[in-house]
Parts: structure tokens; C-alpha cells; sequence
């Protein structure tokens, strides 16, 4: 077979990779810049931030909020204030008395214009809006995100509060009254009402093409339609109370919405529910009452409340233990583990619950450690982290234990402690190992030296120091030492085994003993035999420059080159091997004065045959001219990486003219 392979020198080849490498960092570079600056443009916002007084400061809370700067407050005492108040900064209004300090809008436009993010608007009375959409008590429009309403009565409006492409906002613990629409939603999503008492009205909630808001722990009571839907998803409802003539109103029915927050939280109370409850459980299936009805409520397709309560909901604290994992299962007396307690918030308020971790066995229950959690919001989980050191607990079965709260008002406290996760303490031991041999090549010719790489290991409970033998079949290859390893660390050894005496023709099975240690009982890992290396022969001559001449570049011989141009060399290597080989062709020119003009190579696999190789390289306009003469030879490697010659040097003479 004959194969051919056209080879320029290096130097031909170095441009095409830098251009790459350029592109990257100029990728890098714009990245870096882009993330950069924005922490910049977010702090010129602050300022001093004041509080502007209302009616001391200025009679109207309109004046108020337009002489405010973002991020001031507006302090509104008690008394009646006729307005229409339009908020278009980042402000904190706040009355004095949510019953005394009342807005009204006289029966013409909204109470509350809102068209700013960041705002908070507490403690009012917000009344008289005007009749037809969209008047309202606070109306939001415009991408508002991030505004609070809280603890507001809001009452005889057309509509309590109106969402129009508003993110991320909360209504909460609002008496919303006297409504044609208490609550209404149009293309809004991720924000939450919560714990707002909504009756009296028309509808009390009222969503359209809204996703993902969150509506819990509200009073939905006395209204003719309680909550109506129109093209929404992804919507959680639930721990409300719903009392009225319509509990829900369904203008599509494809769309999903949850109505519950899983078992053992529960859903909502529906005051038309007819189930009973002498079931619990997930499944509703173990005798037993639990406050849930055993059937779920079925409100449209893809809306059910699975967990319906029996009786109105009025607590909505709950923090529970989800679980208890250790890092180990098994441990030696003193270790130190790693304990994850996840910890929930299936109620509806951002609760603080506190979190401590125990060992448990033959019911004596011994404190690990307390943590407090900070701000877990209602919905939320959070993974608690404890160290366990050890060294004061006995061999044996461990249980482990967390625990948290109770809370404030907490009722379920049976989710609040879990036993979880089982540890094994065992008696300190020894115990190495080797967990790898790996050589770097499977063939070598004999003469060649190759790498063993072992990896060992302390699996044990103590330092330990012991020899590391590595062998190819019976003989030893090195002995090495290793020093004080660390409990639970490895070490990388890398061995050099030379070949030159190495008996070819044969597969040697490479094999890492480590030696036992005082007192170590395990000595099944201390061995590991992975990994063979052929040994052969190298053939002289079996892959060898049969000609080498020089040549132009299609091969055709020639016998001088001018200087300043490309001198070509054809080299044909003839290979008797019975199989592939890895072949590594140098080509070195030298000018008449014994001057290196530079090497030329290839290095690959050259199948059995005659393969023919055309290697280039320029001859320098400063080479003398004269008879040159050009070297070529067959190695298995780089000789400055191991690697032998295959055969003998071949060279040839030509001219350099000019
Ligand atoms: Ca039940
Ligand atoms: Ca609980
Ligand atoms: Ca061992």
C-alpha cells in the first residue's frame, strides 16, 4: 500500500492560531465590561431621603409627593383629604391611622394613581373612586414593580385595587370592601395578595391573562362571584376562605392553576364543600381525621383543590422539617460530619424559625447545635447546615433528629421534628489503599521508558506513612514511600519503568502493592492489579527510509533550490511491520558550511507498505550556497521524549544556488 503526505514546515502553520485565541479574549473583554458597569448605574440613584410632613408641610398629599425625591417618605396625619393622588417616584406614603386618615376621591378618577416601582402605600382609608373602569382605589399601570399596599381599608371603589402590567407587587393584610371588583388583575404576573380581607363586592378577585400570582390566606367572603379567571396559569391559590353566592367563575377552562399547597398544608376552605373527613393523609386513606376533606374540590378542569379544609382557615403559620441527611453514614469515633437539615415555610407569612440538630439512640436525644434561620418567605425551603464532631459519642446506631419552631401561632407542630438519616460510629481503624495503576501507553518497544501512574489512598481514621511497590508481573518495578497521608486524602505517585532489560515478546500485568500498616485489618485493597503493557522487540529496519531525495514539490527530483525559496525532500519509508505503527519521519537540512537550516517532521501512523512523504522547508536568503546536504530518519518518538530510531539515518547532497 502506498500512502503520501505532503508536510510544510512549521513555520507555515503558526498564523492560523492566533487568530482564534484573538476572538476569545476580545469576547471576554466586551463581557467583562458589560457586567461591570451595571452595579455602577444602580448606586447614583440614593440621596439623603426625607420625610415630607402632610398637612404640616403641605396641605395636600399631592403636593407632598411631587416636592419629594425617590426614596423619601410621606407622613400623611389623620384627617379627610379629597384628592387624586398620582405617584410617579419611588415613595413611601404612609397615614397616620388606617381608619382616621382617609383619601377620597370624590367620586371622579382613581384614589391612588400609581406609575412608579418601589412604592408603598399603608394605612389608609382609600374611598370614592369613580364609577367604570378603570377608577380605582390604587391603581397600578405602567410595569410597576416591587410596590407594597399594606394594611389599607379600601372601600366604595369601583375597583379596590387594579394591576395593569404590574410584576412582583404585594397587597397584604388590606380590608378590601364595597367593590364592583375588589381585586383585578390584567396582564400581571409573580405578584402576591395575601391575608386581605375582600368582601362585599361584585367579584372579589378578578384575573385576566395573568400568570403566576400568588393568592393566599385571604378572606374571599360575602361576594356574588368570589374569585373569576380568564385566561390564567400557573396561579397559586390557597389557605383562603371562600364564602360567596359564585365561589369561582371560569371564563376558559384549559388553563392550570393550583389550589392547594400540598399535604399535610392543605388548600382552601369552600364554604359549599361537602365532603367529609374521617380520612388523613397524602392519599386521604389511613383512618383518621386530619381537618381536610377526604375527596378533593373540583372547580374546572385543571383546577382542583386537592386539600380542602373542613373549617374556616384562620392561622397560617407552618414551618416544617423536610429532612435530615448526614454526609456519611458511616463514621469513626471523632470524626467530623456534615449534617443538612432543609427546612420549609409552608405557611403564608416570612417567619424566623429556629433549627437545632441531635443524635438519638436508645431515646437519650443530645443537642448538636442551634441555627437561626433569617427571613425564609412563605413558600420557601432553605438547607441548614450543622458540623458533628464525633468524638463524644459512643459506638453504636445513631438516629438523627432536627427540629424547629414552634413559631407564633403555629398549630401543626407535627411537621416541625423529623428523624431522619441513620449514622454508624465505628472504632477508630487503619486502613490504606491503592484505587488506580494506570500506564501511559499499552505497547512499548523494549528500550523504551513509560509512566505508571497509582493513586493510593488513607481510608482510614489515622495518618499513616508505608511503601508503595509497583511490579510488572513477579518483578519490581520501584519501591516509593509515602509519608504521613492524611486521613481521607490521596496521593498521585508516578513511576518511570525503562524497558531496556525488559524481556519482549510477552504482556506484563502492571500491579501496585501497598504495604500494610500497623494494626490494619482490610488488605484486600492494599493490592490492585489494572492495566497490561505489551513489551516487543524493535525490529531494525523494519520501518526504514528506503530513498530520500530532494525534490520539487510533487516529488520529482531535483537537485538544487535557489535561496529564498522552499526546498522540497522526498523521503519513502517502507514499512515491514505487521501492523500500524506510530512513526515519527525527521527531515534536517544543513547548508555547505554545516549550518542548520532547520527540522521538518511528521508524526503518525504509517500502515504497512511503502508510505511516501514531500516535507518543505524555505531555504533562508542568508544560506550558503554550495553543496548542502539533507538528514531523514524513522523514530518511535521524539528521542528527547524516549523514543528510539527505527532504522538507519539516510542522507543526500544537493546544490544551494544564488
Ligand atoms: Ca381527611
Ligand atoms: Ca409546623
Ligand atoms: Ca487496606
Amino acid at each position: 500500500m502506498i500512502a503520501c503526505f505532503i508536510v510544510i514546515g512549521r513555520v507555515m502553520r503558526r498564523e492560523k492560531r492566533v487568530l482564534p485565541l484573538k476572538a476569545i479574549s476580545l469576547v471576554l473583554i466586551f463581557l467583562v465590561c458589560t457586567f461591570s458597569s451595571f452595579p455602577l448605574w444602580r448606586l447614583r440613584v440614593t440621596a439623603d431621603p426625607r420625610t415630607i410632613v402632610v398637612p404640616d408641610d403641605y396641605s395636600a398629599i399631592q403636593w407632598a409627593v411631587d416636592s419629594a425625591s425617590a426614596g423619601d417618605t410621606v407622613f400623611v396625619r389623620s384627617g379627610t383629604y379629597f384628592e387624586n393622588v398620582v405617584v410617579n417616584k419611588a415613595l413611601t406614603i404612609t397615614g397616620e391611622n388606617s381608619s382616621s386618615t382617609i383619601v377620597d376621591a370624590g367620586g371622579s378618577g382613581s384614589v391612588f394613581t400609581v406609575y412608579a416601582s418601589n412604592v408603598r402605600i399603608g394605612n389608609f382609608t382609600i374611598q370614592g373612586s369613580g364609577t367604570g373602569y378603570p377608577n380605582s382605589g390604587i391603581l397600578m399601570v405602567n410595569s410597576s414593580w416591587w410596590c407594597v399596599f399594606r394594611d389599607n381599608v379600601i372601600t366604595h371603589n369601583f375597583i379596590g385595587v387594579l394591576l395593569i402590567s404590574a410584576y412582583g407587587n404585594i397587597v397584604e393584610r388590606n380590608q378590601i370592601l364595597s367593590a364592583q371588583y375588589g381585586v383585578y388583575f390584567l396582564n400581571s404576573g409573580g405578584n402576591r395578595v395575601l391575608n386581605n380581607t375582600i368582601k362585599s363586592s361584585y367579584q372579589g378577585i378578578v384575573m385576566f391573562s395573568s400568570p403566576s400570582n400568588t393568592i393566599a390566606g385571604n378572606n374571599i367572603r360575602n361576594n356574588t362571584v368570589g374569585i373569576a379567571i380568564s385566561a390564567c396559569v400557573g396561579n397559586t391559590f390557597y389557605y383562603n376562605n371562600l364564602v360567596n353566592l359564585y365561589q369561582t367563575m371560569f371564563y376558559s377552562d384549559i388553563y392550570a392553576n393550583t389550589w392547594d399547597n400540598g399535604y399535610p398544608a392543605g388548600g382552601n376552605y369552600w364554604s359549599d364543600y361537602r365532603g367529609r373527613d374521617v380520612y388523613k393523609g397524602q392519599y386521604q386513606n389511613i383512618t383518621g381525621s386530619d381537618g381536610i376533606g377526604d375527596v378533593p374540590y373540583q372547580l374546572k378542569v385543571n383546577n382542583t383543590d386537592n386539600f380542602p379544609y373542613m373549617n374556616p382557615i384562620s392561622v397560617f403559620h407552618d414551618v416544617a422539617v423536610l429532612s435530615v441527611v448526614p454526609s456519611v453514614s458511616n463514621a469513626y469515633q471523632g470524626q467530623v460530619l456534615t449534617i443538612s437539615v432543609v427546612v420549609a415555610n409552608i405557611g403564608n407569612y416570612t417567619e424566623r424559625p429556629s433549627v437545632s440538630a441531635y443524635y438519638v439512640s436508645d431515646s437519650t436525644e443530645v443537642l448538636i447545635n442551634t441555627a437561626s434561620v433569617a427571613n425564609l418567605t412563605a413558600g420557601a425551603q432553605t438547607v441548614v447546615t450543622f458540623e458533628w464532631n464525633t468524638s463524644a459519642a459512643a459506638m453504636g446506631d445513631y438516629v438523627l433528629r432536627a427540629k424547629t419552631g414552634p413559631i407564633e401561632g403555629e398549630l401543626n407542630l407535627t411537621n416541625n421534628i423529623l428523624d431522619d438519616g441513620i449514622v454508624t460510629i465505628i472504632e477508630p481503624f487503619h486502613d490504606v489503599a491503592v484505587l488506580s495503576v494506570v500506564p501511559s501507553a499499552s505497547k512499548v518497544y523494549q528500550g523504551q521508558t513509560l509512566n505508571i501512574s497509582v493513586v493510593v489512598a488513607n481510608v482510614g481514621s489515622y495518618p499513616e506513612t508505608f511503601d508503595v511497590i509497583v511490579y510488572y508481573d513477579e518483578f519490581v518495578i520501584e519501591q516509593r514511600n509515602v509519608a504521613n497521608l492524611a486521613i481521607g486524602s490521596q496521593l498521585t505517585l508516578v513511576y518511570s519503568w525503562n524497558t531496556s532489560n525488559v524481556e519482549p515478546g510477552r504482556v506484563y500485568s502492571i500491579r501496585a502493592e501497598a504495604s500494610a500498616v500497623v494494626g490494619e485489618v482490610n488488605l484486600d485493597n492494599n493490592v490492585l492489579v489494572d492495566g497490561s503493557v505489551k513489551v516487543r522487540s524493535l525490529a531494525l529496519d523494519a520501518i526504514r527510509i528506503s530513498q530520500l531525495v530532494p525534490s520539487d514539490h510533487l516529488g520529482n527530483p531535483a537537485s538544487s533550490f535557489n535561496r529564498g525559496t522552499i526546498g522540497y525532500f522526498k523521503a519513502v519509508v517502507n514499512s515491514t511491520s505487521d501492523e500500524s505503527e506510530i512513526v515519527l519521519v525527521t527531515v534536517n537540512v544543513y547548508d555547505s558550511s554545516s549550518v542548520s537550516l532547520g527540522v521538518v517532521s511528521f508524526k503518525g501512523m504509517i500502515m504497512p507498505g511503502t508510505s511516501i512523504f514531500i516535507l518543505g522547508i524555505p531555504i533562508p536568503t542568508a544560506a550558503h550556497s554550495g553543496t548542502a546536504r539533507v538528514y531523514a530518519n524513522t523514530f518511535t518518538d521524539w528521542p528527547f521524549k524516549g523514543g528510539l530510531p527505527y532504522g538507519p539515518e539516510k542522507s543526500a547532497t544537493f546544490q544551494i544556488l544564488g
